[in-house]
């Protein structure tokens, strides 16, 4: 495993504002990677090189990301302004960055600017690594423009007046453990303005460190971190990733009941070292490093809706961040293990993510496909697609769109529900429950000869999120299905909001089993051996004398961890990763 995973927190943050950097399977199409070493090495998982041979000019052109940057000291409880990425490296020959820098104040180096700035914008065609050799590096959107903010400066001169950055997506590194003014300012914004933020939920390292605002709040992407597996060798590390785990990537729910994360991505990457222009060095499971790739991914789909009138909904200003959102959790790639809300006693109905890995594992690729596939509008809809509407309690109390499956077999219906939560423009950015509204989504198998016939196949309504989401197994003997967009029912004849903007994705996968073996191999050393039974009877006790809150461990799928898990993990006790080296005295 990597070093230790928590950044020690200085008393003299105001706040206690965190970095986050302290401490497979693509379900859809994987290409052939080129021959041509590429890193950061972690996007070949996540279908991010396959896009980009599908689509090689997708690099982030026309597209302009405000990357959040906080200052590494602090004297007197001021920022010192060493936040800047170290430009002078040799993969920003090319990039361009505004800064927006506090007046007649000298700035200095922030190696976690550095870091996150390469994975978004760097590009090095002749990179190496001491032990790695000569790679190609290249961050996700290098021909972006690179708006850089320091954190304090940001909160008074944006946040607190509502002034919105001149970008489509704001990253953010960085979280407090509690909601603040400036928290729902970014939600304020994030309504009224379009703009999409995307934000780290933190790395903590128990299963009771809450999400970090902003990436808990409700109208921000929250990202967790999957983590490397545990190998000796770099390459291995960089190559190669298991699970989130709640240990190492914070996992919900919030304080008030959200599910978060919304999504998580691998952090180890390879990156800018900020003392040496032609040096690039690991960065280590942090979701730090897990949030540039969610925003340089959404910022890649920015530029292809951009490019096609057909696709310019998923980018309005109106309802554009709940599409890219729903789009992004809807095509996401369910890890092992994954599980709507804690496994014991959560009613899969109220809980619409999982708490350690929310929708899945980011899938470039296939939200793309997804993205492309067009907005279908009620009633006919492709079986896959999105929306960005509005339903009213009186003029339009539901949406129903309707789908025809050619070969229910073996498939899922996976549909994703996104709203905004409503805030004031002013400080303090207070919530406005008299504006909010309960949504609720529906899948009903229909029967094709008699379109009123049919039965609820499945539903999400929770109380607490503005998202729901449904990842179902179709029925082989269905081939009409209608997902239904309402109010739910507790709120409709309420006083709360009349009318919602929405975004509704869906689509049609697979029901492959990914044959992970990360099933099997908890401790992701690429064995499945006695350690890893040892790691799931500690497991089992854990969900037995807590109260449910641990979230791995149930193989069967039966939503307890007993005695017949252990003896399914006995059971593949011959499995090994293909990128296993036995280590010496081990066996096999
Ligand atoms: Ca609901
Ligand atoms: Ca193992
Ligand atoms: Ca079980």
């Amino acid at each position: 495993m990597q070093s230790a995973k928590k950044t020690p927190v200085s008393t003299l943050i105001p706040w206690a504002v965190m970095l986050l950097a302290t401490s497979t399977t693509l379900a859809e199409i994987q290409l052939p990677i080129s021959n041509e070493l590429m890193q950061p090495h972690a996007f070949n998982q996540l279908g991010l090189h396959a896009l980009r041979q599908v689509e090689p000019g997708l690099t982030g052109s026309h597209v302009s990301f405000a990357v959040i940057c906080r200052s590494q000291t602090y004297v007197d409880g001021q920022p010192q302004n060493d936040y800047h990425p170290n430009v002078s490296h040799n993969c920003f020959a090319d990039t361009t960055f505004i800064f927006h820098d506090p007046l007649s104040q000298p700035v200095g180096i922030s190696p976690h600017a550095t870091a996150v700035c390469s994975i978004l914008f760097g590009q090095d065609p002749n990179a190496s690594h001491p032990t790695l050799g000569r790679f190609r590096y290249q961050g996700i959107a290098p021909n972006a423009d690179a708006h850089i903010y320091e954190f304090w400066q940001f909160l008074i001169n944006n946040i607190f007046s509502q002034v919105t950055p001149n970008a489509q997506v704001l990253t953010a590194s960085m979280g407090n453990p509690f909601e603040d003014w400036w928290t729902r300012g970014i939600d304020a914004m994030a309504e009224h303005s379009g703009l999409i933020v995307v934000a780290g939920i933190g790395n903590g390292d128990n299963a009771y460190d809450p999400p970090l605002y902003p990436g808990a709040s409700a109208n921000v992407i929250g990202v967790g971190v999957v983590t490397s597996v545990s190998a000796q060798d770099l390459a291995t590390r960089l190559a190669n990733f298991a699970l989130a785990y709640p240990q190492y990537s914070t996992s919900g729910p919030t304080a008030n009941k959200r599910c978060k994360p919304d999504i998580v991505a691998p952090g180890n990457c390879l990156a800018a070292d900020p003392n040496a222009p032609d040096r690039y060095q690991a960065t280590g499971d942090w979701s730090s490093y897990s949030t540039p790739i969610v925003a340089g991914t959404v910022g890649l789909l920015i530029q292809k809706a951009q490019q096609n009138p057909a696709l310019a909904n998923a980018i309005a200003r109106t309802g554009g961040n709940c599409v890219l959102r729903a789009v992004l959790l809807n095509s996401a790639t369910k890890l092992p293990f994954w599980h709507k809300g804690r496994l014991e006693t959560d009613d899969d109905h109220s809980a619409p993510l999982d708490y350690v890995q929310g929708a899945g594992m980011l899938n470039a690729l296939g939200a793309y496909i997804h993205l492309i596939s067009g907005q279908s509008v009620p009633p006919d809809a492709a079986s896959t697609g999105w929306d960005n509407n509005t339903i009213h309690k009186q003029q339009r109390p539901q949406a129903v769109y309707r789908m025809a499956v050619t070969e229910p077999t073996d498939m899922v219906i996976s549909a994703t529900l996104v709203w905004n939560r409503h805030f004031g423009t002013t400080y303090p950015f207070d919530p406005q429950p008299s504006k909010n509204t309960n949504l609720r989504l529906e899948l009903w198998a229909i029967d094709p000869n008699n379109t009123q016939a049919g039965y609820l196949l499945d539903y999400s309504d929770s109380t607490a999120d503005n998202v729901e989401h449904i990842f179902c197994r179709a029925d082989p003997n269905c081939t009409v299905y209608e997902l239904v967009v309402s109010f739910s029912q507790s709120d409709v004849q309420g006083q709360a909001g009349l009318a919602e903007r929405y975004a509704l994705a869906w689509n049609l996968t697979d029901r492959r089993d990914t044959g992970s073996i990360f099933w099997y191999d908890l401790n992701a050393d690429g064995s499945v051996d006695s350690e890893d039974s040892a790691i799931l009877i500690d497991y089992l006790s854990k969900s037995r004398d807590s109260n449910g809150d641990y979230l791995l461990g149930d193989i069967n799928g039966d939503g307890l961890i007993n005695l017949r898990d252990v003896e399914i993990l006995i059971s593949h006790a011959s499995l090994r990763a293909d990128w296993h080296k036995p280590v010496p005295g081990e066996n096999r």
